[in-house]
């Protein structure tokens, strides 16, 4: 770029933060999984989607074995492992890249854990029996995503009396259970859980009020991409959303978020190079 970048503190600041935000890419192996549905249930196809996106960029990929959709229904912990684990395997064995488990099950968190997985994504911040042992046993990092309600009715009426404070309090007592189990602290990353048991109106607010949740002093995730609060706002389907996936990733990262969980990599990758530049010359 032909003008030298200005270097002032508040800048610093934003492009430290810039530089530490990572893509987490999305790999589903469920076979109703909303957004690509069964596209990856095939051993293969999963693994060339694995290559893709550490092509395109991606600094850690998160296999899911159940799928959260409202009205999912739920799958055994011996079927969960039988998708997963073998993948997982064979991941670590080929590829060097830290890759995420999204499961709720004790018995899939210590198989992966076993297996080489670098981080555990649970949609129900380890309130399923034994989980918090079996985290609490390793040094994996962790992600509490909170949820209102379980998948098969959390859509009918979510409420909260003030849905920041309300997700704040969740994760402070969630918190409080992790290091009281002996986790710790540092193996932590919080995720207010866009569309698990939100209205429209709710998703936005917290999607406005994001930097809200930097106040428990712990990495934020957001995960936005293709989900129905784009495809409701804007009236499109799975496929069509990249624009609201990419600018709603962009203002949850601007408000505080240091992982996105997103589907599509690439594009992801470049918006937020974007905005690494323009951070770099802002006086
Ligand atoms: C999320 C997730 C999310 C975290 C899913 C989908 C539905 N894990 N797993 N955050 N969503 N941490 O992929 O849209 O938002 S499953």
């Amino acid at each position: 770029m032909p003008i030298e970048p200005i270097s002032t503190e508040s800048n610093q600041k934003e492009l430290a933060h810039l530089n530490n935000v990572q893509v987490m890419g999305i790999l589903n192996v469920t076979p109703d999984s909303f957004s690509d549905g069964g596209r990856f249930s095939t051993f293969d196809a999963a693994l060339k989607q694995v290559e893709l996106m550490i092509e395109d960029g991606v600094d850690i990929v998160d296999i899911g074995g159940e799928s959260t959709r409202p009205g999912a229904i739920e799958v055994s912990e011996k079927d969960e492992i039988a998708r997963v684990i073998p993948l997982l395997k064979i991941i670590k064995s080929r590829f060097d890249i830290p890759v995420s488990i999204d499961t709720s099950k004790a018995g899939v968190m210590s198989e992966a854990i076993l297996h080489g997985a670098d981080m555990i994504n649970d949609v129900r911040a380890l309130q399923n029996e034994g989980c918090l042992d079996v985290v609490a046993q390793s040094h994996i990092s962790v992600c509490l995503m909170h949820m209102q309600g379980m998948p098969r009715t959390m859509q009918a009426s979510p409420h909260y009396k003030d849905i920041i404070d309300d997700i704040l309090s969740f994760f402070q007592h969630r918190i409080e259970s992790c290091e009281t189990k002996g986790i710790k602290r540092e193996c932590l990353i919080v995720d207010p859980g866009f569309g698990f048991g939100k209205t429209l109106q709710h998703n936005y607010q917290m999607l406005a009020d994001f930097a809200q949740f930097k106040k428990l002093n712990l990495p934020l995730l957001a995960g936005i991409s293709r989900k129905s609060m784009l495809g409701d706002l804007l009236n499109r389907d799975v496929k069509q959303r990249l624009s609201g996936s990419l600018t709603a990733a962009i203002v949850a990262v601007q408000q505080g978020a240091s992982i996105v969980r997103v589907h599509d990599v690439a594009e992801s990758v470049d918006a937020l190079k974007v905005l690494k530049a323009v951070a770099q010359y802002k006086s």
